[in-house]
């Protein structure tokens, strides 16, 4: 998969593709992140990609034009599935979001940042917009990071057993279940009997009742939805 990314601050995505499973997934050839400046494509003097609003009041909105020429040429170069924008009025990304997009071929990413972008780039190029929650971050950046890293984690053959995303929290509708590790006695804190009991019938049923239990006490609302 390849996934193109629209900033004015490309320094804010330096390190989230950098690392850990992300820069495996780079490595291995499954994932492929360009970050673009958009002031490098921008027609006006010194690099503006910025304006006042009109109607008047406080904030820059991105001018569409630079916009338009990156998302124009990049479309040349190959069919993109979804031009993403991301922004606090976008629907709120969940895991069923995630693995939707984690089997697409290409995508593009804006990045907003101070009062948005035009109306105009929204209407004509934008084909999905996405939140990563009810709150308000300073730009799309690190939204972006989330989304990539939510998609790339899915992408067939970038996690190992070791990594699975099967057992993660939300991919079944329910809160992963606790789990532990050496030692099994630790200043008298105890592992669950079961699970050095070696009986993986008995394993799998303790880590289901679990992860309901956590998801009844901790988020019901979850229990509610059909997903
Ligand atoms: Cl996608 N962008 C910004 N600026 N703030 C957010 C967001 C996105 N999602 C939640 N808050």
């Amino acid at each position: 998969m390849r996934i193109d990314v629209i900033t004015v601050v490309p320094q804010l995505l330096d390190s989230p593709f950098a690392h850990s499973i992300m820069k495996r997934a780079q490595a291995k050839g499954l994932l492929d992140v360009h970050v673009h400046n958009l002031r490098d494509y921008t027609p006006y003097k010194q690099a503006q990609v910025d304006d006042y609003q009109f109607g008047g009041g406080a904030g820059m909105v991105m001018m569409p034009e630079p916009l338009a020429i990156l998302v124009e040429k990049l479309q040349e170069e190959r069919k993109y599935d979804e031009v993403i924008y991301m922004t606090p009025d976008g629907k709120t990304l969940v895991q069923k979001t995630a693995n939707t997009l984690s089997l697409k071929e290409n995508l593009i990413i804006i990045c907003g940042h101070y009062k948005g972008i035009d109306e105009r780039v929204r209407e004509h190029f934008v084909t999905m917009e996405i939140s990563i929650g009810d709150y308000v971050l300073s730009g799309g950046e690190l939204a972006a990071a989330v989304l990539v890293d939510a998609i790339g984690r899915l992408i067939p053959g970038v996690l190992n057993d070791e990594t699975s995303a099967l057992t993660d929290s939300h991919q079944d509708g329910l809160l992963a279940p606790p789990v532990y590790t050496r030692p099994a006695d630790f200043r008298g804190w105890k592992v669950p009997e079961i699970l050095l009991s070696g009986d993986p019938k008995k394993i799998g049923e303790w880590r289901h009742e679990q992860s309901v239990k956590r998801t009844e006490e901790r988020r019901p609302d979850l229990l509610d939805d059909d997903i």
